[in-house]
């Protein structure tokens, strides 16, 4: 997005300069026949601006969700009006910019009709210079409501098997609109209207660069060749000179051109000798090298583009092979293990998303371990600005187009509008170096096979003949086609599963949502016995923790039946499952305050045997991601951090399994198995101390000298469950290589609910340098996952609920925000759950 000049007074100084100019303010809005315009945020929803006017309650506080279902069918008028001065005026082409409209939408300028949307997930541009007049101009948008606009385009139409749409009819396959704004079993049905990103006026007077798009050609493993193409639109013909510099090379390139009136497309190549790569997290640094693209006019540069590339080779791997079919990337010739988890849209109102919640998503992710997000498919297509950070930081995109568990129309108008969406998409993010892969969309294929849809909706044979028609014609025709011809470096598929978790024998087949734990109500054991080659779903459910919780739920309904709860649960068998869960492994908790903390460590608990069991599979697995980062709103959902951006349980489990360099345990009904991870290119040798632990002392010990290869796993330690001494409870080791201690883990060999938990007796010491605090904690005796809170604060530690040993020692740190004091500190544990 342009961001390089915000304000409504537009003043040009000098017109051979091309312009880009936000129109961001005096904007107002109405309900459809209200009289009374009142103020909007641009970019913002409806919904937002509402409350903005104290129109309506907070939408995500209690059960408030219920009372705003109104919004949804009624029609939103937006106005805007802005000075344009002679200087625009004298422009050869005055180009308006809506980044994205949600969803139908009649735009006017002084009167007359300049765009007409129906998809938000593309830009629409209109050139505006006849309409515009000299002094105050008019912008009129008419949003009508996405529900009543599907039935007036298609008709009462067929009932698509859109299961998450919390309505009867299912409209939201018939529009191209963020599907979770319908509903989801994590999210509220927010059908927003209002303009969700920028609008800015694009002022050329000669010429202006439309598009650079960049492709790389390993000409061997250090050496590249970089394509550009670059389209020219000329609004006379010309001759001007187009400059290609970057950051990091020494020579700049310079060609004469001439430009002609329309459209006009130039195409270069470079070598470039041994580039610094870009390199996943966790691997190397993700070299950027910045290019910038000026076109020269009379001496002067009248239109510039900037283009960060990161030289990398990256392929997906998703073939036959000895195991069944391979699925795994391969960056820079190097078979990578990805870590990570799948990401849905940060808020259900889109433009609340700040700049610094999307930084955050990828310093948490940096700071987990991780080296990829999914994008999901029944989200968005992210702002630039998350593509940039992902560059930024290393961490990969796995991009899915916006379809998901649902069937969809094939139908010309809409097929139209999804192809103008896929190109709008490819171009606009195709350049990023952090992009995988595209895929398709999300479940469709698993749903058409085990999901029931012809019993569930009452298909007829041929109607569902059809339908799956319609389907080929869109994720097996039309879109990879597209993905051909404009992105043909990227490896597509199209449907994520590939294999069914349903069907056990597809466990060898490329990627798996293994639901069975959760959904199937399985135990986490199950997760230990379940291999995918590439998982990329799995989950389990939790709470956020109580300070989160307060900040959404009045005081009277913290209990699990309130309506509060009711509304901000959305999968009908979820509190039970938890519920259950927690007794499986903890002494019944004695309130509400212990529920929720304990909600957290039977995730944790659950999906770390997922996360190990799959890295300890490395290379028949080659990937996990779980199901799911973040939330739209503040939730009960897999989430591993909750809406306020605190990490659960979760999210410091993920932290420590996804260490480069890890040691692992994975349960089977007779043994331990220990493993040593390595996720680095080099071998790793080193020493393993092991210490057998009773509650209150130290057993025995024993050491190992243990190595293993780059990029694998290794078995390093066995024990058999009937070979381990009666009263040891926990296993700990501590890996040393060259000296240093790398790594340390405790394993405990029961549960919970089975361990005479003593009263915690611990000391702590804070020492504070600048905003930096480090809590030094020694613990006298066994303490089971300690939760540790400065009092109302808002950020992270580098660690918590943890476990300590009796006579352990541990520093964590934690950061305060600019400004904000030291706090109380608070300490919490399973200890602290039950009554004693
Ligand atoms: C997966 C996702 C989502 C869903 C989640 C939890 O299948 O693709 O559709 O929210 O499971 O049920």
């Amino acid at each position: 997005m342009l961001k390089e000049k915000i304000g409504q007074k537009i003043i040009t100084e000098d017109i051979a300069q091309n312009e880009s100019l936000l129109l961001s303010n005096n904007w107002s809005f109405r309900e459809k026949g209200s009289e009374k315009w009142l103020k909007a945020t641009i970019p913002g929803t409806n919904f937002t601006d509402l409350l903005a006017n104290e129109l309506i309650p907070e939408p995500f506080s209690g059960s408030n969700e219920d009372q705003l279902q109104w919004v949804e069918s009624c029609d939103w008028e937006y106005q805007c009006v802005f000075d344009v001065d002679e200087k625009i005026l004298s422009n050869a082409n005055i180009e308006i910019v809506f980044e994205g409209l949600d969803t139908y939408c009649r735009v006017y300028l002084n009167g007359e009709l300049i765009i007409l949307s129906d998809n938000m997930f593309i830009d629409y541009r209109s050139s505006i210079k006849k309409h515009l007049v000299l002094g105050k101009n008019e912008l009129l948008l008419h949003f009508e409501s996405a529900v009543n606009g599907v039935e007036e385009r298609f008709g009462p139409g067929l009932i698509y098997p859109a299961e998450n749409d919390k309505s009867e009819k299912k409209h939201s396959a018939y529009v191209r609109k963020a599907p979770y704004h319908f509903g989801w079993d994590w999210g509220p049905r927010f059908v927003a209207s209002g303009v969700w990103r920028g609008v800015r006026l694009e002022t050329a007077h000669h010429a202006k660069i439309n598009t650079v798009k960049s492709r790389q050609q390993w000409i061997d493993h250090q050496n590249v060749r970089v394509h550009f193409s670059l389209e020219i639109e000329g609004f006379k013909n010309l001759p001007a000179t187009i400059s290609i510099a970057s950051d990091k090379l020494p020579d700049s390139y310079n060609r004469c051109v001439d430009i002609n009136e329309g459209n006009n497309t130039f195409d270069f190549q470079m070598d470039i000798t041994n580039p610094g790569k870009w390199w996943p997290n966790g691997l190397g640094i993700p070299n950027l090298y910045s290019f910038s693209f000026d076109l020269i006019v009379f001496d002067q540069n009248i239109s510039s583009k900037e283009l960060k590339v990161g030289f990398r080779k990256i392929e997906v791997i998703n073939k036959p092979d000895d195991d069944g079919e391979s699925f795994y990337f391969e960056i820079n010739d190097v078979p990578v293990f990805m870590k990570g988890a799948n990401y849905i849209p940060s808020d259900s109102f889109l433009p609340q998303v700040s700049d610094e919640k999307y930084k955050k998503v990828f310093e948490d992710a940096v700071a987990s371990n991780f080296n990829m997000l999914r994008v999901w498919g029944g989200g968005i297509y992210e702002d630039d600005l998350f593509y940039d950070l992902a560059d930024e930081y290393g961490i990969l995109i796995w991009q899915d187009f916006m379809f998901a568990c649902t069937l969809y129309p094939s139908i010309d108008v809409f097929k139209g509008s999804v192809e103008q969406e896929v190109i709008y998409n490819i171009n606009r993010l195709g350049n990023h170096p952090c992009i995988a892969l595209w895929c398709g969309n999300n479940e469709i294929e698993m749903g058409i096979e085990t999901w029931e849809w012809p019993e569930k909706f009452n298909y007829d044979p041929e109607t569902y003949e059809s339908l799956k028609e319609d389907y080929n014609e869109l994720f097996k025709r039309v879109i990879p086609g597209l993905v051909k011809k404009h992105d043909p470096d990227r490896f597509y598929f199209s449907s994520s599963p590939i294999g069914f978790w349903e069907r056990e024998e597809e466990d060898r087949k490329g990627d798996n949502h293994y639901w069975g734990v959760w959904h199937g109500e399985e135990d986490f054991m199950q997760y230990a016995k379940r291999i995918p080659r590439f998982m990329s779903e799995y989950g389990f459910q939790s709470f956020p923790i109580f300070s989160s919780v307060k900040k959404f739920v009045p005081h009277e309904e913290m209990h699990l039946d309130s309506s509060t709860f009711q509304t901000h649960q959305k999968h009908p068998r979820g509190n039970r499952i938890i519920s259950e869960t927690i007794e499986k492994y903890f002494n019944k908790p004695k309130d509400f305050e212990s529920f929720l903390y304990l909600s957290q460590l039977v995730q944790a608990e659950g999906v770390k045997v997922a996360m190990e069991a799959h890295r300890a599979n490395n290379p028949f697995c080659m990937g996990t991601l779980y199901w799911q980062l973040n939330d739209c709103w503040p939730s009960i959902s897999w989430s591993s951090i909750d809406y306020y951006g605190k990490w659960k349980a979760l999210q410091y489990q993920a932290r420590r399994s996804f260490a480069t360099v890890s040691i692992l345990g994975v349960e089977s009904e007779d043994s331990w198995t220990t493993y040593l991870v390595n996720d680095c290119l080099e071998a790793k040798q080193g020493e393993l101390s092991i210490k057998y632990y009773a509650t209150d002392e130290i057993l025995m010990e024993d050491n190992l000298a243990v190595g293993v290869d780059s990029n694998s796993s290794k078995v390093v330690f066995k024990l058999d469950k009937s070979k381990v001494p009666n009263n040891a409870i926990a296993l700990h080791y501590e890996l040393t290589i060259d000296h240093k201690k790398v790594e340390e883990r405790t394993l405990f060999l029961s549960r919970a609910i089975d361990l005479e938990l003593p009263k915690p007796k611990f000391g702590h010491h804070i020492t504070r340098k600048g905003n930096d605090l480090e809590v030094a904690i020694t613990s006298e005796t066994l303490i089971k996952n300690l939760f540790i809170e400065f009092k109302g604060s808002q950020g992270n530690f580098s660690d918590n609920f943890f476990d300590m040993l009796p006579g352990m020692n541990t520093t964590i740190h934690y950061r305060l925000s600019e400004g904000e004091e030291l706090k109380e500190l608070r300490f919490f544990s399973v200890y602290d759950t039950y009554n004693h």
